[in-house]
């Protein structure tokens, strides 16, 4: 069967056009779901017929016309593709721009929203490749989200920190150390001057390690760090388990110690997402969010999804802190593109931003922000780099840049708080920090023998 309806595709006796998923007159409704997305048809298929194929298999369509279609009102629930652009300087690619009626999704449910818009459609055959670039979700759809459980106001207040990016830094190695060994990370990374430190993401419950161990040792040394510095500080706890309901048993642990904070891994999936983020809404915890695995489907310039469409979902599921690249440091990164994704996480209206990769308005209404998190192979010596290309409110994250500091890992977290307060002095004294960051560095390490060395 499917080989005959490829064979009737291919010679042009079913066309999704027809079918009524092309529609260039079609005026788009402030309550439209609007996606863009990149295509690249296959040899023979026009690019009209593809953006309808996208359409009508990420709407109602399947391969042929259906009966039972008749028994709808298939015009409303049928998706719409109004405009087909040529992607410049990529032969072959366009740009489909297609609306969804809101009929089609349930009330706050990203799965619901996901298994249309993503569904089938990217290894559809019409198509040799396609990448959802952005997404306008509509203001009625947004409020019947939660959002972030506690938003980057709130956790400014709660910290007692303002005027300046919070800084943090991942645990390494990744996997081997004891509780013991860990917590004394954490002691060190947090009494020398970070606000945070961090699970990677890959630790869980593994025999070197089980979780109540490093929870136990992690809330000590929090603990420790607090009363010694008089600062509120966290460790992100990671709770990313085999299922819901390991998850919340780990989640109630971390609250009775006392953690400010929880992490858990995109990998978790969308409704796992939405379920812990109701919990830390429930608990008052903020919830961090590390973007593990995102670059599977993210990296790929012509196939997948922008990480700019997953940010927004993100930020809608509920998350209070989210990676969201560095643009400089270990790992790939436009600084145009990622400062797309921060606008993303801390706008209140998010405007078209073409080179930043924006195609869209979009109203978030009151949805909190989130606390986008720079992490990725960086140090104090780029700090007027981050700052310049971030702002305050982010979260600069030294894992390597702090524990694989030459006098130890006390002397990185003194080193990157220095640098940080330095730069931020400098800047708001207007002076051009860009040009003259590294001098103002040389100047402070006069000062400071960790940021020296
Ligand atoms: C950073 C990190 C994070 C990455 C993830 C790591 O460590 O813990 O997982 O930042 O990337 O393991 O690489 P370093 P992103 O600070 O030692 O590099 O934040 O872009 O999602
Ligand atoms: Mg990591």
């Amino acid at each position: 069967q499917i080989t005959d309806a490829k064979k009737r595709y291919r010679a042009g006796v079913l066309k999704y056009r027809q079918m009524g998923y092309w529609m260039p007159d079609y005026q788009p409704k402030d309550t439209d779901i609007l996606c863009l997305f990149r295509i690249t048809p296959q040899e023979g298929v026009e690019p009209e017929e593809a953006a309808a194929a996208v359409a009508g298999e990420s709407s109602t369509a399947t391969w042929t016309v259906v009966w039972t279609d008749r028994l709808t009102a298939c015009d409303s629930y049928r998706a719409k593709a109004w405009r087909v652009d040529p992607v410049p300087n990529n032969p072959g690619q366009y740009f489909a721009w297609v609306a969804y009626d809101l009929i089609l999704f349930e009330e706050g449910s990203i799965a619901n929203m996901t298994a249309s818009l993503i569904g089938n459609v990217f290894s559809f055959k019409p198509l040799k490749a396609c990448r959802l670039e952005d997404i306008r979700i509509p203001v009625a759809y947004v409020k019947t989200f939660k959002g972030p459980p506690t938003g980057l106001i709130v956790e400014r207040e709660r910290l007692d920190k303002f005027g300046r990016p919070l800084l943090g830094a991942t645990t390494k190695p990744k996997l081997g150390l004891s509780g013991r060994n860990y917590g004394r990370v954490i002691y060190e990374g947090l009494k020398g001057g970070l606000d945070f430190m961090k699970d990677d993401e890959n630790i869980n419950s593994q025999p070197f390690m089980h979780w109540r161990d490093r929870f136990l040792y992690v809330m000590d040394a929090v603990n420790k760090a607090q009363a010694a510095t008089g600062e509120v500080k966290g460790s992100y706890l990671n709770v990313t388990a085999a299922t819901m309901e390991q998850m919340y048993e780990r989640a109630a642990f971390a609250r009775e110690l006392g953690s400010v904070v929880l992490m858990v891994d995109l990998v978790i999936g969308w409704t796992a997402i939405q379920s812990m983020a109701e919990w830390c809404r429930r608990h008052d915890m903020v919830m961090h969010m590390h973007r593990a695995g995102h670059g599977t489907y993210t990296r790929q310039k012509n196939h997948g999804v922008s990480f700019r469409v997953i940010a927004k979902w993100l930020r809608l599921a509920g998350c209070d802190h989210m990676h969201a690249g560095t643009a400089v440091g270990k790992l790939e990164g436009d600084p145009l593109t990622v400062q797309g994704y921060y606008n993303v996480c801390r706008d209140s209206y998010t405007l078209t931003d073409l080179p930043r990769g924006l195609h869209f308005d979009m109203d978030w209404a009151d949805t909190k922000k989130v606390m986008p998190v720079a992490s990725g192979g960086i140090h104090a010596g780029q700090m007027h780099q981050l700052l310049e290309l971030f702002g305050d409110d982010v979260i600069l994250q030294f894992g390597g840049g702090t524990i694989g500091h030459p006098q130890g890992i006390q002397a990185g977290a003194v080193a990157n708080r220095v640098a940080l307060e330095t730069m931020v002095k400098a800047r708001n004294e207007g002076r051009d920090i860009l040009q003259e960051g590294p001098d103002i560095l040389q100047r402070a390490a006069q000062w400071c023998g960790p940021l020296r060395a």
